[in-house]
């Protein structure tokens, strides 16, 4: 049985959801024949409150020259970035000279607002042609994989940071001990980590096993970043939900004994004891949940492809890798998935092999139903698609419910 990375108590693995693509392995037709697969599981750490990976693929093969997301591509997430970047200029930056670091800084999304106001920056990407995107922009961006050796080599050359970012990368990143060996190299004694991923409370609640694939090596818990911040000398000293990705939490990381830990952490704390994220009966249930989901999606999907009815994907997203294969989806029920990102479209989506067509083809012919792979952007796609609604065509989304609206 594998250990826990966090505290190394032995996994409980309670659940599989099979062979798994990589969720971003769009591919061409010569490439199906050496489709790469791993058996995607999971466990939790019933000590300090991890979810994690089994098995994850090496990180190359994931974080490369052709990583296919692109932060950019919701209108959502740059209007979040944006206030996320206020928020950090008004209450945390202190210093006559500030220095900010992020890690998986990606387009540049959240540094150009850095940038933009002349304050020092860098950004560490080791997807180059994302990379390559903040930095033609004019963003101070180095393409590599950021670990306590690379923390030293910025402190070198830049001087300690006021403050860290980290937005949907921390749970990406399996050897966590150096990335937060890391940030205590890097950080000035009054500096802060902020960091922001998919919550382990809100995937259990609201059943979105989708946010398991991966990339996602981890599902974090307040109490499992309390554990690892504290084996490293600092602590978390606030939180802030969010709604973005279906319900993530950010954390606030300081030095410890440097702030006091807001009551909000404590209150948090208590309501994870509430939803007994440390009981092995909670990812029973949750696995229960995740089957019934799978049958009754596939149920709904089946039973519409009966009665003649043309279903398409709604943007081609890595967690709907995991949706697509487990629940088993083909062509046969889906006859090809929208998207706006340029290197989606044209190829296939991992596994499947379910063609990935430009956004222009489902508005030219709007099928009778689109399976909205990206709720955790529903508002902005909603808004926006007022007129497929109007010409008779439906939703389907399946978190936290299925549901057709
Ligand atoms: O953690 C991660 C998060 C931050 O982003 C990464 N591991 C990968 C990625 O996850 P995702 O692919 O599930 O992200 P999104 O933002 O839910 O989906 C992005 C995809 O959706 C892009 O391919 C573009 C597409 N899209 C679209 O076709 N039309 C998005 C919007 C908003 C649209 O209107
Ligand atoms: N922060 C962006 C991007 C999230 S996607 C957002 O929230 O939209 C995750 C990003 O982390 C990818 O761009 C990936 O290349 C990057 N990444 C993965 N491992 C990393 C590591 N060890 N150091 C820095 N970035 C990493
Ligand atoms: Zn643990």
């Amino acid at each position: 049985m594998k250990k826990c990375q966090v505290c190394s108590t032995p996994l409980n693995c309670f659940m599989s959801f099979g062979q798994m693509p990589l969720a971003n392995g769009f591919l061409t037709p010569d490439q199906f024949a050496d489709e790469y697969f791993f058996e995607l599981s999971v466990g939790s750490c019933l000590h300090c409150g991890m979810f994690q990976l089994m098995e994850q693929p090496n990180r190359e093969m994931m974080f490369n020259e052709r990583y296919p997301f692109y932060s950019g591509s919701s209108r959502g997430m740059a209007v979040h970035f944006k206030k996320f970047a206020e928020h950090v200029k008004k209450d945390y930056l202190f210093s006559k000279d500030p220095f900010v670091v992020e890690i998986g800084s990606n387009d540049g999304i959240m540094l150009r607002h850095f940038a933009d106001a002349d304050i020092r920056h860098l950004g560490i990407e080791p997807s180059l042609n994302v990379a390559q995107v903040a930095i033609d922009r004019g963003i101070n961006t180095i393409s590599t994989f950021f670990d306590e050796d690379c923390a030293s080599e910025i402190v070198k050359k830049y001087g300690q940071a006021d403050a860290f970012f980290a937005a949907n990368v921390m749970c990406h990143i399996p050897y966590l001990h150096s990335i937060v060996k890391g940030m205590g190299i890097l950080l000035k004694p009054k500096g802060v980590v902020i960091f922001e991923d998919p919550y382990l409370g809100n995937v259990i609640e609201n059943t979105s096993y989708d946010q398991i694939y991966d990339e996602h090596v981890f599902l974090f818990s307040l109490s499992s970043i309390r554990y690892l911040f504290g084996q490293h000398d600092m602590e978390l000293i606030d939180i802030e939900p969010q709604k973005t990705h279906g319900g993530s939490m950010r954390y606030i990381i300081a030095r410890k004994g440097m702030y006091p830990v807001s009551d909000r952490v404590h209150l948090q704390l208590k309501k994870e004891k509430n939803m007994a994220l440390d009981k092995p009966e909670t990812y029973e249930s949750f696995r229960k949940c995740c089957e019934h989901s799978r049958d009754s999606l596939t149920a709904l999907l089946r039973d519409l492809s009966r009665q003649g009815k043309r279903i398409v994907g709604y943007a081609a997203t890595s967690k709907s890798t995991t949706i697509i294969n487990y629940c088993g989806i083909g062509t046969d029920l889906i006859e090809f998935i929208s998207d706006t990102t340029p290197i989606k479209q044209g190829k296939f989506s991992p596994g499947a092999h379910i063609p990935v067509r430009p956004y222009e083809e489902f508005s030219k012919n709007y099928p009778d139903y689109a399976l909205l792979f990206a709720y955790n952007h529903a508002k902005e796609i909603m808004a926006k698609e007022q007129k497929f609604v109007e010409t008779g065509g439906k939703w389907i989304v399946y978190v936290p419910q299925i549901k057709v609206l």
